[in-house]
């Protein structure tokens, strides 16, 4: 059977996605938050979907990259590179992005680019797949396991977002102290069944985080347990907080700041290190690995450039003996399908893999996927197996269009100064 496997149009939909009030150290997060959902169609009529950050220097590189793509086939992902490198030289001001929140690492120019070129890859593959009729994991030499294992990821919280601020409601609750985080650490188990654990710290002194991991630990004896204050903490107090909590910890994530840091923290521990802010490059890691940085690193399929390319991050990791975990920011159910996918190939994930998606109540499909014992079974549809729901995809499209400009870009800093007028984003390193 032959079908024209040519993209004839691309679809470009911004949406706002409801999201509570999670704390982490630059703030908390908006009332809601910025993705872009990507379709391209094919001669055949055939639809791919992929998404990535929806913030506005984002948008603004997918535009013409989105123009560009007409003509071409959707098998062409090698081209998606250079079709990025032509994309990015023509937007000046990409040249020069940096990251104003959002904890997703120092942002470059490169990882703008990947970040986008992903939504357009994964879509690529989900059309590809869909025309072959093969799951995506197929198209990436198939899976290697049927679930994918996700981590509960715990936030400090706020019950609601300030008064007067329009937002969604949520049944979380607050988490500000060890009894909140251990609340909702039982929520997730659940609800979801997650047996590991990831608490998002660089909110409180570290005496109080501290306590709130022993009370994980108290209350999930033998669970994996992660900490990370998103490079928050100086190296002595990265070392400290890696003495006192080294009995408990399946790893610390990003304590300090920079491959420099790290490299010190992990000459001084045994406890292992993880990282998606100091290794978020290929040209990041050979000085992270010949310095022994890093123990893990949590890969992303948004800024390392698609699932092709975290494959090929792993790869990289098996050859240093440095693990493979996944990192998350806010998303909906695409990208979850994507990191499945993906994480279904990988033979050296060792870790649970982080997801928001628990805490996003809304999403752009027809059917949500579900986690069963804290895992994520692998699709075995054709492509990505996700199925857009227009009218939701209309529903937050139109909160994007309705929005008057200040939540098109995630600010955390900006969010907390509407609890906390004087607020500002806290020196590094903070403690
Ligand atoms: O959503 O607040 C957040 C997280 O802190 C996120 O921005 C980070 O990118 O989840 C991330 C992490 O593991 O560092
Ligand atoms: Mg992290």
């Amino acid at each position: 059977m032959h079908s024209d496997l040519t993209i004839t149009d691309v679809r470009l939909t911004p949406v706002l996605v409801a999201d509570p009030p999670l704390l982490n150290t630059q703030g908390v997060h908006q009332p809601y938050t910025p993705r872009l959902i990507v379709e391209l169609v094919t001669a055949d009529g055939v639809t791919g979907v992929g998404e990535t950050y929806g913030d506005t220097k984002y948008l603004e590189l997918a535009r013409p990259f989105a123009e560009r793509l007409k003509g071409r086939r959707v098998g062409d992902l090698n081209g998606l590179f250079s079709l990025a490198d032509e994309v990015a030289v023509d937007a000046s001001r990409v040249r020069d992005a940096v990251d104003v929140g959002g904890l997703r690492g120092v942002q470059s120019a490169d990882k703008l680019r990947l970040s986008v070129l992903s939504a357009f890859e994964v879509a690529c593959l989900d059309a590809l797949g869909k025309a072959l009729g093969l799951p995506v994991h197929v198209l990436l030499g198939g899976r290697v396991r049927d679930t994918v294992e996700y981590s509960a990821y715990l936030f400090y919280k706020w019950a609601g977002h300030p008064e007067g601020v329009a937002a969604e409601p949520d049944d979380w609750g607050a988490a500000l102290d060890p009894a909140g985080v251990v609340e909702q650490a039982r929520k997730f188990t659940e609800r979801y069944g997650f047996t590991s654990f990831k608490l998002k710290g660089g909110v409180f002194p570290p005496d109080e985080e501290i306590a709130a991991v022993r009370a994980l630990a108290q209350a999930f004896p033998g669970h994996p347990l992660r900490l990370d204050p998103n490079g928050a903490w100086s190296v002595e107090t990265s070392v400290k907080v890696a003495e006192e909590l080294g009995d408990v910890l399946e790893y610390l994530e990003d304590p300090a700041l920079g491959t420099a840091a790290m490299a010190e923290v992990a000459a001084r521990t045994r406890v292992p290190l993880a990282t998606n802010m100091c290794v978020t490059t290929f040209a990041e890691i050979k000085e992270a690995f010949t310095r022994d940085a890093v123990q893990v690193v949590l890969s992303d399929h948004h800024y390392w450039g698609g699932l092709r390319n975290t494959q090929h991050l792993a790869a990289v990791c098996r050859t240093f003996g440095v693990g493979v975990s996944m990192h998350s920011n806010t998303h909906l159910g695409v990208s979850l399908a994507a990191m499945t996918h993906v994480a279904s190939t990988v033979p050296n994930l060792h870790h649970a893999c982080d997801s928001h998606y628990p805490w996003q109540a809304e999403d752009v499909l027809t059917e949500r996927l579900t986690f069963q014992g804290g895992t994520v079974a692998v699709p075995d549809a054709p492509g990505l197996g996700v199925h857009l729901d227009r009218d939701r995809l209309a529903a937050l499209h139109r909160r994007w269009l309705d929005d008057d400009g200040s939540l098109r870009d995630r600010d955390d800093a900006a969010a907390m100064r509407v609890a906390d007028p004087g607020w500002q984003t806290p020196p590094t390193p903070r403690w």
